[in-house]
């Protein structure tokens, strides 16, 4: 899954694609290196970001949905009115950081258009998450949650062979709490469900290589943190350099077969 972010302040990408023109080329681009689809992004989720409205958040990816008519795409919202916009453009998946707690009306919305879901964890909010995080076992506490969520999500009507299930890496998590969740991904696994992670480019892979001020990982690392995920059953990574993790995950593919 590539990812691009139609938005002035992601972490990684913010402002380098809030042209349309540039956003939709990008996709094409990852599509070619291989990415099986890209997730369209019209809201920061970055530790610190601030909300925006429905509308401005359709205002940025509508135009982008709209280029890409036909192509593989997820869109990554916690909004009903967004979802349903792109869904009538042909988006398959809803890639939700809420879980779908954050609109009441998500869940009807994914039902009805049989569409893909990703349900991924976060403790606390955006605004607010990485202000001291706690956890007794983060590894039980996120799977216990994945499983309730996935619950809720079956009992609204979505299939629960089109959701897929995400720890939610640096959602309200220390750097140790997501290396125990990548060590122990296999926990979350066994709950049955395709498990995405999406840990591309973020701040934690940096303060593991002993910068604790850096606000972004690198590519390398962001590709050694993919296979050590794949190795552990994770099968979806949400990813920014889409060649450099198709040339390495199909290694490791080829060396686990
Ligand atoms: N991470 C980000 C955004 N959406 N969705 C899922 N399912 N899993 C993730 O780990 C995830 C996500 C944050 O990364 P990015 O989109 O690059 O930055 P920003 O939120 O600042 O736009």
């Amino acid at each position: 899954m590539g990812v691009v972010n139609v938005t002035p302040d992601s972490f990684s990408d913010g402002g380098v694609h809030l042209d349309p023109e540039a956003a939709a080329g990008a996709a094409r681009r990852m599509l070619a290196e291989g990415a099986a689809l890209v997730d369209i992004g019209g809201e920061s989720t970055r530790p610190g970001a601030a909300a925006v409205s429905g509308d401005e958040e359709l205002r940025r990816v509508e135009p982008v949905l709209e280029r890409l008519a036909g192509l593989p795409l997820s869109i990554d919202t916690s909004k009903a009115v967004v979802a349903r916009h792109a869904l009538a453009l042909g988006v398959e998946l809803v890639n939700d950081v809420t879980a779908l707690r954050g609109d009441a009306e998500l869940a009807g919305v994914v039902a009805d258009a049989g569409a893909y879901l990703c349900l991924m964890h976060m403790q606390g909010e955006p605004r607010t998450m990485q202000r001291e995080p706690r956890y007794d076992d983060v590894v039980s506490e996120v799977a216990a949650f994945l499983e309730e969520r996935l619950a809720f999500a079956v009992s609204a009507g979505i299939a629960e062979e089109l959701v897929c299930l995400d720890p939610g890496i640096g959602f309200g998590k220390s750097v140790e709490h997501n290396l125990e969740l990548l060590r122990r991904l296999e926990v979350l696994v066994g709950l049955g469900r395709p498990v995405l992670v999406g840990v591309s480019r973020k701040r934690m892979l940096g303060r593991v290589l002993g910068e604790p001020d850096a606000l972004t990982g690198t590519a390398a690392a962001s590709v050694g943190a993919a296979v050590t995920a794949f190795e552990r059953g994770a099968s979806i990574f949400r990813v920014h350099d889409v060649r450099e993790h198709v040339e390495a995950l199909t290694l490791a593919a080829a060396v686990s077969a």
